[in-house]
């Protein structure tokens, strides 16, 4: 599997906020990072996202009276689940992990702006209609199919994967390029809701492996 010109690496919050130590930490998410580090090398189209809240964002347990993390509020749009206060604007947590080195991405797309919807998907915000503008730009440079990496496995990237999908987009996830939160089953069942939908799961040694020659069977 070699990505070429209609391929794009889609880097899923790759912050500080969601790394051992964060507000939000995935368990191991700091393990992904050379592992996006080489995978980003055999990509010419990479584009990073970036969580990105308002300080009175409506996903913060601490914007809502008497409420605790991890739980979940019916708001106008569907249940959410209320988080540790994380990837604040501007904030030292809200940045790129250190040593993320994929200096030649051409595009950040920042989401979770608007103070009253989440967006868990690059594409599309929690309301389900409120568009990022990321699938007019990827196919205006002719990208066909989004590999996924990044945190975390079973919201960030599982929502994105298939936002990609519906978009038109054919759509890999590749599993040890990401980690999970995994709360109350939720892995189990992004992985279920990923393959009904058609996206591929792979391991990043399948882009990583080195050229085989010519004339050996492959
Ligand atoms: C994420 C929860 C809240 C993620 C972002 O990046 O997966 N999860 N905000
Ligand atoms: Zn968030």
């Amino acid at each position: 599997m070699r990505p070429g010109p209609d391929d794009c690496l889609l880097v899923i919050d790759v912050q500080n906020d969601f790394m051992p130590g964060g507000a939000l930490a995935v368990p191991h998410g700091d393990e992904i990072v050379p592992v996006v580090n080489r995978l980003a090398r055999v990509f010419s189209h990479v584009v990073l996202t970036q969580d990105w809240h308002p300080a009175d964002h409506v996903s913060f347990a601490a914007n809502h009276a008497g409420a605790e993390p991890f739980q979940m509020l019916a708001l106008p749009y569907g249940q959410q689940v209320l988080w540790p206060v994380h990837c604040v604007q501007g904030t030292a947590g809200a940045a790129f992990h250190a040593g993320l080195d994929v200096s030649h991405a051409r595009m950040v797309i920042r989401k979770g702006h608007h103070a009253g919807v989440d967006s868990y998907s690059a594409f599309l915000e929690a309301d389900r209609s409120t568009r990022t503008g990321l699938a007019g730009y990827l196919r205006e440079h002719g990208v066909k199919r989004v590999f996924l990496a990044g945190l975390a496995t079973d919201y960030c990237v599982a929502w994105s994967a298939l936002d990609a999908r519906a978009a038109g987009f054919e759509a890999v996830v590749i599993e040890d390029a990401c980690r999970a939160i995994d709360l109350n089953g939720s892995l189990a069942q992004a992985w279920q809701d990923l393959a009904a939908a058609g996206v591929e799961r792979i391991q990043s040694a399948r882009l990583l492996q080195p050229k085989a020659e010519p004339n050996q069977p492959n």
